[in-house]
């Protein structure tokens, strides 16, 4: 009893306070400006895994065992109702990839508002257990970049013991991750009990019953980084739809900071779409995709997923490879896509600054509206349907907003206008 208490504290502090705080001093603002926004008190700041101290790093350790090992509902005995076990971010991830209507959370303008969504319900349920950690930490991959990132071969590398563990596994041990963090950690199993509700949608592999695509026939059990090496002997580009882009060689691919900040360019990408063309695979045809992307460029978002999961000479993918379940890469997964959200984030606040009719509920930065708008997002997809609708967001607002009929994408865009409704930031936005 005493535990709920404390921990329903702690989550107002951190979110739901925050929150009714802004929303009260909105009333003068068109649009957040940088320094209103940094001096704006309890909104969460993400920082860069390496720029967490050694006792946050331990925070960040033990509440992500906590949720790896508890299950939802005796966690939510101790830490209270925002609370959800790890397997529970996997499944919903999986429900997304697998929707009879399309891909509710990749591949289109859904991606972002999907994964920001995600996010946040995974900080939510962390920070139930460790709040002094006080937001979910992203994943810079230009800093580990092969040349010159400041990372790259330190102790401090994102491919080293202290975090993800090295990318070199071996056939003898089935190319496990047998390092880092998470080192042999075990994918787990559809639990029909708990889950069985979305079984129609995804039950696991339909071959092994583990948390990876219903096709996927990989049989060991450990989280899985096949060669990079393998990816370039097989293709060197990939075709989703009607598009086709390089795969990378390296895990890095040289992608610099300057790669990285070029998608924040409101100058440049004008509406969310054009935004997601920038870093994303998407279903819009190559002809429309050829305007944005530079000529031979591999994606921010999906070439590490690529590169670090990679193919079996047989052609199974690794675990980041597999969109459904890459999440089993457990710091890599929420790092790499909370930093692909911080460029979303300053992309928006720059368009913002840009056009501020832009950032109007009207306008929502563009997202489209309905097919007539824009004809190649997924049904289900599109502003004023609800995210992952078999699969619901519901309290990503924290306690005191619970939607049980589920957060729309606007919903979702509207609660985290940056630097006016966002209960959280990032350290560089905060620097800005
Ligand atoms: C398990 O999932 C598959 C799709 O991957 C589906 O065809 C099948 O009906 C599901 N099984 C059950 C019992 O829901
Ligand atoms: C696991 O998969 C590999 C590669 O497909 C195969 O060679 C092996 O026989 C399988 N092992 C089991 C126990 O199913
Ligand atoms: C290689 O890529 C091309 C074009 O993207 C595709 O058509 C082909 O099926 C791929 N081949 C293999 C072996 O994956
Ligand atoms: C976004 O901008 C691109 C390029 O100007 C345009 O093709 C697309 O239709 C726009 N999308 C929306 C929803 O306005
Ligand atoms: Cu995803």
């Amino acid at each position: 009893m005493t535990m709920k208490i404390v921990a329903f504290v702690a989550v107002c502090i951190l979110a739901l306070c925050w929150v009714q705080l802004a929303s009260a001093s909105e009333v003068d603002s068109e649009v957040g400006t940088q320094m209103k926004w940094s001096k704006r008190p309890r909104v969460r700041v993400r920082k860069e895994l390496r720029s967490l101290t050694q006792a946050e790093y331990s925070l960040l350790v033990s509440g992500l065992s906590t949720m790896l090992s508890v299950p939802t509902a005796q966690g939510q005995a101790l830490y209270g109702k925002q609370y959800k076990a790890y397997d529970y971010f996997i499944v919903k991830h999986a429900v997304s990839v697998n929707d009879p209507r399309g891909d509710q959370g990749h591949a289109g303008s859904n991606f972002m508002t999907f994964h920001r969504a995600w996010l946040l319900e995974l900080e939510l349920s962390l920070l139930s257990v460790v709040p002094e950690l006080r937001a979910l930490p992203y994943w810079d991959i230009t800093l580990d970049n092969s040349k010159g990132g400041r990372y790259f071969n330190t102790p401090n590398y994102i491919f080293s013991s202290r975090w993800a563990g090295s990318l070199d596994s071996s056939a003898a041990e089935n190319f496990a991750v047998k390092d880092g963090l998470f080192g042999w950690r075990q994918v787990g199993k559809f639990n029909w009990e708990v889950y069985g509700e979305y079984a129609p949608i995804y039950n696991g592999s339909l071959t092994t019953g583990l948390l990876r695509s219903p096709s996927s026939t990989l049989n060991s059990t450990y989280v899985t980084r096949f060669p990079v090496s393998n990816l370039f002997k097989k293709n060197t580009s990939m075709t989703m739809g009607d598009t086709t882009v390089p795969i990378p060689a390296d895990f890095d691919w040289g992608y610099s900071a300057a790669d990285y900040w070029r998608c924040t360019d409101a100058a440049a990408y004008r509406n969310w779409t054009a935004w997601s063309y920038c870093l994303d695979i998407t279903t819009v045809p190559q002809e429309l995709l050829k305007q944005y992307m530079p000529p031979g460029a591999a994606l921010l978002h999906p070439g590490v997923h690529w590169a670090v999961g990679s193919l079996s000479e047989q052609g199974d993918m690794g675990d980041m490879f597999d969109v459904a379940t890459s999440p089993n890469e457990v710091l890599l997964f929420f790092g790499h896509h909370a930093n692909i959200d911080r460029n979303n984030m300053i992309w928006q606040a720059n368009l913002a600054r840009r056009n501020p009719a832009a950032a109007s509920r009207q306008a929502m930065y563009g997202y489209p509206a309905s097919s007539a708008d824009y004809p190649y997002d997924n049904p289900g997809c599109y502003l004023n349907d609800v995210v992952n609708a078999n699969f619901r967001f519901t309290d990503i607002f924290g306690p005191s907003a619970v939607k049980p009929s589920g957060f729309t994408h606007a919903d979702v865009l509207w609660g985290t206008r940056p630097g006016v409704s966002s209960p959280y930031t990032y350290d560089s936005m905060v620097r800005m």
